[in-house]
């Protein structure tokens, strides 16, 4: 945008000069326009622009209409057969039941997928993860979709999405949630994402779905939030070690380790681990707190079996059952998602938990948080990392998180939200 105004300004700088002759005019117009073009195309989108997703030029134009962008497009009209792919490559559905197939997809991840902007860390998320993320209640093969060397069989690129309701406002919208979008380092820039991007739309809308969710570090257009990570510390020492965090000025390592101690066991009377027996009343509980936000889940009990009943080494959640009344007044979650630690002498992983759904009425946030940092610390976890989104804004600084420096952007495809969120108005967390 502000290339943009920059633009503007060279332009009406010439076109007000009074130049003697018309042809110093002409070619200062010409390089006005050459400025005023490369500034442009310096932040265009070619793949973007051409989608039914909120573009930058509408921002703040609050006249259009909340809800799709474009109608449905009636489904014999929906391409039948693949994308093209540049010719070396071909689709490949990823069955992730297979161990092969699942141990391809981990190794593309492993080895090529999100890295933090230093390049010291990069996501590792492990198979058991993979195939919790892909498989929850409704989910379809055929969009789990990979890339493969038609010579070698080799697996270079993937993209999937999961179906989700989702509520935006008043409306509950069946989305996808596209996530995993990975391509193999050499095979960069190459413009293979639009071509994926292109082929997981046609798989999803073959399926009479329209809308999708997702979630990047990167800007695109256009984020409907924008969020940030924050940090707490559960094993200081490693953390300084790796180069996840700095020892702090006039902070002694003693010091910093004392900071960040946590008692040897929870302290809410009733607080335990979710057992299936739960489902019933956290999904009570959890609809009941979603309601309060402008886009979050529209979980049933099915999809809190899947996403929050705790499965080892993947997702972990507690709540707390009223002493005397039995009740289930408070719950906390959070999934286990592993970085591999780049070219450090000592460790290979830091092993981080992620802030999933919580829900405090009776015991107050931040007791209930400290619970689960404990538990967390217990399970021997690194870092316990969370999103400024839904209430989390009321105990992340009293429990000593520190803000990280990379954004994270929430996106929807075709469904235009009239205001940018702020993160409190979100109640979403995608993996
Ligand atoms: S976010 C995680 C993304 N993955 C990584 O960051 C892993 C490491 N990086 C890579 O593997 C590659 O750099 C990727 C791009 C694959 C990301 N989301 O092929 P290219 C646009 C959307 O030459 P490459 C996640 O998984 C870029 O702006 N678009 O680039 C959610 C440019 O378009 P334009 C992205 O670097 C994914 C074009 O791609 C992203 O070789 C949600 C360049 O293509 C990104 N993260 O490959 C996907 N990064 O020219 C959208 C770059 O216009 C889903 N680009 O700027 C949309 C909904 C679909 C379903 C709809 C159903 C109705």
């Amino acid at each position: 945008m502000a290339d943009d105004s920059k633009a503007t300004e060279n332009h009406n700088l010439t076109s007000d000069n009074n130049l003697s002759s018309e042809s110093g005019k002409e070619v200062i117009d010409s390089l006005a326009r050459q400025v005023q073009e490369s500034l442009s195309l310096a932040k265009r989108h070619k793949f973007w622009e051409t989608q039914p997703v909120g573009q930058f030029k509408d921002l703040g134009v609050s006249s259009l209409p909340e809800g799709p962008i474009e109608p449905p497009t009636p489904l014999s009209e929906v391409k039948q057969e693949p994308y093209n792919l540049p010719g070396p490559y071909e689709w490949t559905t990823c069955d992730l039941d297979s161990e092969d197939t699942c141990n391809e997809v981990y190794v593309l991840l492993t080895n090529n997928y999100v890295e933090d902007d230093e390049n010291m860390f990069r996501f590792n998320y492990s198979k058991e993860f993979l195939r919790w993320a892909l498989h929850p209640p409704g989910y379809y093969k055929s969009w789990h979709i990979g890339v493969r060397v038609k010579t070698s069989k080799k697996m270079v690129a993937f993209i999937t999405g999961v179906p989700a309701r989702i509520r935006a406002r008043d409306t509950v919208v069946v989305m996808a949630e596209i996530n995993f979008l990975c391509v193999h380092k050499k095979l960069r820039s190459k413009r293979l994402a639009p071509v994926m991007i292109k082929e997981v739309t046609r798989r999803v809308h073959l399926e009479n779905i329209w809308q999708a969710a997702y979630t990047a570090g990167v800007v695109l257009p256009t984020p409907v939030s924008t969020c940030q990570y924050w940090h707490r510390s559960l094993n200081p020492k490693k953390l300084i070690d790796v180069g996840f965090s700095r020892l702090g000025p006039r902070m002694t390592m003693s010091r910093t380790m004392k900071l960040y101690k946590l008692p040897d066991h929870t302290v809410t009377p009733g607080f335990r681990k979710m057992e299936p027996h739960d489902v019933p009343a956290v999904t009570r509980l959890l609809r009941n707190y979603l309601k309060q936000f402008v886009v979050a889940p529209d979980f049933d009990e099915n999809d809190v079996e899947h996403w929050l009943l705790p499965k080892e080494g993947v997702v972990d959640s507690y709540l707390v059952e009223s002493p005397e009344t039995h009740e289930i007044t408070d719950f906390c979650s959070f999934y286990t998602l592993p970085s591999s630690i780049l070219g450090n002498q000592n460790y290979s992983t830091l092993k981080a938990a992620y802030s999933y759904y919580n829900v405090s009425t009776k015991t107050p946030w931040i007791q209930l948080m400290n619970d689960a940092l404990i538990v967390a610390k217990i399970k021997d976890f690194d870092v316990f990392n969370a999103l400024d989104v839904m209430h989390n804004e009321t105990f992340l600084k009293e429990l000593k998180f520190g803000p990280g420096d990379g954004k994270l952007h929430y996106y929807l495809y075709n469904y235009r939200i009239n205001h940018v969120l702020r993160p409190s108005e979100l109640g979403l967390v995608l993996l």
